[in-house]
């Protein structure tokens, strides 16, 4: 299997670790959604960043779904989702925010992507308002309980 896009997308690093903590083997081709858009759109026409060509030719996207696919495929059985309902709330809890994080850390990188005179700064500050809340709420949960550092230990929220 062939994962597509940039390791400069917290998207895809997610994915990428998640490969290698479940010890699957898979190619990477580094493709943007921005330079590389048309061959990006032969491969996924929806252009999105993480792309997963599986081997069967069938193409999976979005973080989430693939590390599912993934977790699926793993021959060593391994998840890196807690069953346990605790556990799992947990690392639910600090995946979404993380989550959250990057999603307003990449809209405000496209708004300034824009033409100056088209950044509409009520937006940008609503986006950074929202950015600061899911960092300061992800750093107040690690400090108070911080997470395993270990391959062997990492689950979701650590990947
Ligand atoms: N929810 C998606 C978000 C992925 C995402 O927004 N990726 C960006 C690159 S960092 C992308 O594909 N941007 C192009 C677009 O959204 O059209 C995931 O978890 O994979």
């Amino acid at each position: 299997m062939k994962l597509i896009g940039m390791l400069d997308s917290p998207y895809v690093r997610r994915v990428a670790i998640g490969f290698q903590l479940l010890n699957l083997r898979f190619e990477h081709q580094s493709l943007s959604v921005f330079r590389g858009y048309d061959e990006f759109r032969k491969i996924n026409p929806v252009v999105k960043a993480p792309s997963l060509v599986c081997d069967d030719g069938q193409v999976l996207m979005d973080s989430s779904l693939i590390i599912d696919y993934a977790e699926a495929i793993a021959a060593s059985g391994r998840s890196l989702m807690p069953n346990a309902p605790q556990q799992r709330q947990r690392v639910l809890q600090l995946t979404g925010l993380a989550l959250a994080a990057c999603e307003k850390s990449v809209s405000i990188y496209y708004e300034h992507d824009r033409p100056v005179e088209k950044v509409h700064q009520p937006w940008v500050d609503r986006v950074t308002a929202k950015l600061l809340a899911a960092y300061q709420l992800l750093e107040a949960q690690l400090r108070a309980r911080p997470l395993a550092a270990s391959s062997a230990s990492m689950d979701q929220a650590g990947g």
